[in-house]
């Protein structure tokens, strides 16, 4: 019986050397369409599928190699008697060697100009039916996707005169790890072409695939091994439109503190400037360019602004970047760094600067691990409307007070929780996270204001969920706070709108809330 190798590549990359060598072991070639008259040309003996099959190749190239003279060839099990004797009775030689990679989808979708039809079109169906039965029959067969996997099964080929068994269940694995990240492709694209993008409902299944864009010196801890990944076709987040224009590799703390540190600056349509350290804003403010919001900013707390991760929405000057350099700053992001503060910051070796696009992409769904599972979310975006609120108490706000409240409530939507965040004309002044009790994290706001030296008289103040107990509104009302935005909710809201009252302060209902854990 003589020895069958079938090719069908798209990515042609060293098939013609491989088809040579094969020829030589004395493998009779079969191939499709291109891969054969690329063989061929090269003055290497090929038989075209259709030639073998009896059947044209037909509908644009959409059946090629879907037939039973090639399927029972793969699937055949050998030595088999039975098997042997049908593939004999119908005139079917078995197909020892599949050489196949798969139409580009994940190119092909990378191009701008690509539309729904080219997708669609560039959708392989003979090719993942070939390799996956080749891999299921991987006792008799070996499947090759990957050309870096040519020069390997050669010398095997050379030396044993056959693949080794070993070697043809790893290629087998290579198969269906390939085609379930290739299916995977194809349903991230689709979904992603839905209109609404925020998902209502929640699939069966998740089939999401993530390519790895870097290794990790190491993660949260020098203990902890990591690595980068970007998912495939969908989410222009931090991640897709970011460019390091200076600096140390990214850490991992680093990159998850600048997506932190971009979700939140790019909320502002007014020049801003968000500080982050360990996931938590210390410092956000607007102002008329980046030199005063980061003046701002980093004056709600300079001494948790020590090696933070600074985030604009608009250029930095170089007199912002003459500020800025006074600090230790692990990264600084913005969309642009003008020439002069670029000649600034690029004289520190290790400070890390990135251009980030704004956009107003987000992810689809948020994912958190948990113990064998994985808790699934829409993100967070709600934007409160001024029209939205519900003022409850006795005194109405003034213009001003609405003002530093909804900035107040946009920065706590980024603070973890328990969140108290002070500010006073488009800054912060006292930041208050992460804290188990509500009223602890109110002290904590106030008494950083304090060492920070800043008055928190008139200030506004944003709870990120409601306050359980009247004792955090008088925490905030006794530091200086004169209009309060939560959500409310609480049973004890009564209480708490009539300390408001009692206390001559401002109270605001969202009817939404921002925990962020
Ligand atoms: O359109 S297909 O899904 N129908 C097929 O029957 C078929 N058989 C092989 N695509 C098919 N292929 C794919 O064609 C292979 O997976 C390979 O990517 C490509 C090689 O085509 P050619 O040799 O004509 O360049």
């Amino acid at each position: 019986m003589r020895k069958q190798a079938l090719l069908s590549v798209s990515d042609k990359t060293g098939v013609v050397e491989f088809a040579r060598e094969l020829a030589a072991l004395g493998y009779h070639l079969l191939s499709t369409g291109g891969t054969a008259k690329m063989i061929a040309e090269a003055g290497i003996p090929v038989q075209e599928v259709a030639d073998y099959t009896g059947f044209p190749e037909m509908l644009d190239g959409r059946v090629k190699t879907l037939n039973p003279k090639i399927h029972a060839g793969l699937l055949a099990r050998r030595p088999d008697p039975a098997h042997m004797k049908a593939l004999a009775d119908h005139g079917i030689d078995p197909i020892d060697i599949v050489v196949v990679n798969l139409y580009p989808f994940e190119a092909t979708i990378a191009k701008p100009d690509c539309t729904f039809e080219d997708a669609i079109e560039n959708i392989d169906i003979g090719g993942p039916t070939m390799i996956r039965a080749a891999a299921k029959n991987h006792e008799s067969v070996a499947v090759v996707v990957d050309p870096a996997d040519y020069a390997g099964v050669l010398a095997e080929l050379k030396e044993k005169g056959e693949v080794s068994a070993a070697t043809r269940l790893r290629l087998a694995k290579k198969v269906f790890c390939h085609t379930a990240r290739y299916d995977a492709m194809i349903s991230n694209y689709l979904t992603s072409l839905d209109e609404d993008f925020q998902k209502k409902d929640f699939p069966e299944s998740f089939t999401r695939q993530f390519v790895k864009v870097q290794d990790m010196r190491y993660g949260e801890n020098p203990h902890q091994k990591a690595a980068f990944y970007r998912e495939v076709c969908v989410g222009k987040g931090l991640l897709a439109s970011y460019k390091q224009l200076h600096g140390k590799a990214l850490s991992y703390n680093n990159i998850a503190d600048s997506d932190a540190a971009w979700e939140a600056v790019r909320q502002f349509k007014e020049p801003a400037c968000v500080i982050i350290k360990h996931a938590n804003p210390c410092g956000v403010a607007v102002g008329a360019d980046s030199a005063e919001a980061y003046a701002k900013a980093f004056k709600t707390d300079s001494k948790s602004a020590f090696g933070g991760i600074l985030a604009f929405n608009t250029t930095v000057t170089a007199a912002c970047a003459e500020m800025i350099s006074k600090q230790f700053a692990e990264v600084i992001m913005a969309p642009a760094f003008d020439e002069g503060a670029l000649a600034i910051l690029e004289k520190k070796p290790n400070l890390r600067l990135l251009t980030i696009e704004m956009g107003e992409d987000h992810n689809d769904y948020e994912f958190k691990r948990v113990g064998g599972g994985l808790l699934v979310q829409t993100p967070d975006l709600q934007i409160v409307s001024e029209e939205a609120l519900r003022v409850v108490t006795k005194k109405q706000p003034t213009a001003q007070q609405l003002k530093d409240m909804l900035f107040a409530w946009r920065v706590a939507k980024f603070v973890k929780s328990n969140t108290i965040v002070f500010a006073k004309d488009g800054m912060t002044m006292g930041v208050g996270a992460g804290q188990m009790s509500r009223v602890d994290s109110a002290r904590i706001a106030s008494i950083k204001a304090e060492e920070a030296g800043l008055s928190l008289k008139d200030t506004a103040v944003a709870s990120d969920a409601f306050f359980p107990f009247r004792d955090g509104l008088d925490v905030v009302v006794d530091a200086g706070a004169s209009c309060v935005i939560q959500p409310g909710g609480s049973i004890r809201d009564e209480e708490v709108i009539q300390a408001a009252d009692e206390r001559g302060v401002v109270m605001v209902f969202t009817g939404e809330r921002h925990f962020r854990h």
